[in-house]
Protein backbone atom coordinates (compact mmCIF):
# COMPACT_ATOMS: atom_id res chain seq x y z
CA UNK A 1 0.00 0.00 0.00
CA UNK A 2 1.30 3.79 -0.84
CA UNK A 3 1.09 6.02 1.86
CA UNK A 4 -1.82 7.63 1.11
CA UNK A 5 -3.76 4.11 0.75
CA UNK A 6 -2.62 3.42 3.99
CA UNK A 7 -4.29 6.64 5.30
CA UNK A 8 -6.86 5.73 4.30
CA UNK A 9 -7.75 2.64 5.30
CA UNK A 10 -6.48 4.09 8.80
CA UNK A 11 -8.87 6.34 8.75
CA UNK A 12 -11.71 3.65 7.71
CA UNK A 13 -10.74 1.65 10.91
CA UNK A 14 -11.27 4.76 13.00
CA UNK A 15 -14.83 5.48 11.49
CA UNK A 16 -15.71 1.57 11.92
CA UNK A 17 -14.69 1.10 15.63
CA UNK A 18 -16.47 4.86 16.58
CA UNK A 19 -19.36 4.10 18.41
CA UNK A 20 -22.30 5.35 17.59
CA UNK A 21 -23.20 8.68 18.68
CA UNK A 22 -26.84 10.13 19.55
CA UNK A 23 -27.11 13.82 19.34
CA UNK A 24 -26.74 15.77 22.66
CA UNK A 25 -29.85 16.97 24.85
CA UNK A 26 -29.89 18.68 27.44
CA UNK A 27 -29.64 16.59 31.00
CA UNK A 28 -30.55 19.00 33.64
CA UNK A 29 -29.40 22.51 33.95
CA UNK A 30 -28.17 25.23 36.93
CA UNK A 31 -31.01 27.20 37.38
CA UNK A 32 -33.87 24.26 36.84
CA UNK A 33 -36.49 24.97 34.15
CA UNK A 34 -38.64 27.62 36.07
CA UNK A 35 -37.16 28.41 39.57
CA UNK A 36 -37.26 31.37 41.04
CA UNK A 37 -34.34 32.81 42.81
CA UNK A 38 -33.97 35.13 45.71
CA UNK A 39 -30.66 36.29 44.05
CA UNK A 40 -29.83 36.17 40.36
CA UNK A 41 -26.99 33.40 39.58
CA UNK A 42 -23.56 34.34 38.31
CA UNK A 43 -23.39 31.85 35.40
CA UNK A 44 -25.61 29.15 33.74
CA UNK A 45 -24.61 25.54 33.92
CA UNK A 46 -26.03 23.03 31.24
CA UNK A 47 -25.28 19.38 31.43
CA UNK A 48 -25.69 17.71 27.94
CA UNK A 49 -25.98 13.73 27.65
CA UNK A 50 -22.53 14.19 25.48
CA UNK A 51 -20.56 16.73 24.80
CA UNK A 52 -21.41 19.55 22.08
CA UNK A 53 -19.47 21.40 19.69
CA UNK A 54 -19.11 25.02 21.16
CA UNK A 55 -18.03 26.57 18.35
CA UNK A 56 -21.02 25.28 15.95
CA UNK A 57 -23.48 25.61 19.04
CA UNK A 58 -25.10 28.86 20.84
CA UNK A 59 -26.23 29.21 24.18
CA UNK A 60 -28.08 32.80 25.13
CA UNK A 61 -29.70 34.06 28.22
CA UNK A 62 -32.30 36.91 27.38
CA UNK A 63 -34.56 39.18 29.54
CA UNK A 64 -37.99 39.25 29.28
CA UNK A 65 -37.22 42.92 27.19
CA UNK A 66 -34.81 40.68 24.98
CA UNK A 67 -31.80 41.87 26.11
CA UNK A 68 -29.11 39.89 26.35
CA UNK A 69 -28.04 39.03 29.83
CA UNK A 70 -25.25 36.24 29.33
CA UNK A 71 -21.40 37.31 28.39
CA UNK A 72 -21.15 35.09 25.42
CA UNK A 73 -18.42 32.94 26.90
CA UNK A 74 -20.10 29.73 26.75
CA UNK A 75 -17.43 27.14 27.43
CA UNK A 76 -16.90 23.27 28.45
CA UNK A 77 -15.81 22.34 31.86
CA UNK A 78 -12.27 21.91 32.30
CA UNK A 79 -13.18 18.21 33.63
CA UNK A 80 -16.92 17.19 32.50
CA UNK A 81 -16.83 17.55 28.79
CA UNK A 82 -20.65 17.51 28.51
CA UNK A 83 -21.26 20.50 31.12
CA UNK A 84 -20.87 23.86 29.99
CA UNK A 85 -21.14 26.99 31.92
CA UNK A 86 -22.22 30.52 30.45
CA UNK A 87 -21.84 33.44 32.59
CA UNK A 88 -24.58 36.01 33.81
CA UNK A 89 -24.01 39.94 33.55
CA UNK A 90 -23.44 41.32 36.98
CA UNK A 91 -26.48 42.42 38.97
CA UNK A 92 -29.47 41.09 36.85
CA UNK A 93 -32.56 42.61 38.00
CA UNK A 94 -35.55 40.93 38.43
CA UNK A 95 -37.48 39.06 36.07
CA UNK A 96 -37.62 36.34 33.97
CA UNK A 97 -35.30 34.76 32.08
CA UNK A 98 -34.98 32.36 29.13
CA UNK A 99 -31.87 30.12 28.12
CA UNK A 100 -32.18 28.78 24.54
CA UNK A 101 -29.59 26.68 23.19
CA UNK A 102 -28.66 25.09 20.48
CA UNK A 103 -26.65 21.95 21.12
CA UNK A 104 -24.41 20.61 17.95
CA UNK A 105 -23.49 16.90 18.90
CA UNK A 106 -20.17 15.11 17.62
CA UNK A 107 -22.12 13.63 15.29
CA UNK A 108 -23.21 17.21 13.79
CA UNK A 109 -26.88 17.15 14.84
CA UNK A 110 -28.40 19.97 16.09
CA UNK A 111 -30.54 19.98 19.43
CA UNK A 112 -32.94 23.37 20.02
CA UNK A 113 -34.48 23.47 23.33
CA UNK A 114 -35.20 26.55 26.31
CA UNK A 115 -35.89 26.76 29.50
CA UNK A 116 -36.85 29.72 32.14
CA UNK A 117 -35.75 31.04 35.49
CA UNK A 118 -37.25 33.97 37.23
CA UNK A 119 -35.71 36.45 39.92
CA UNK A 120 -37.79 37.39 42.24
CA UNK A 121 -37.97 41.40 43.14
CU1 LIG B 1 -27.42 12.56 16.52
Amino acid sequence: MNKLTHLIAVLLLFVALAPAQAHSTLQRSEPKDGVVLKQAPNEIRIWFTEPIKISLSTIEVRSESGKQADEKDAHADAKESNLIHLSLAPNLGAGTYKVSYTAVAQDMHATKGSFTFRVAP
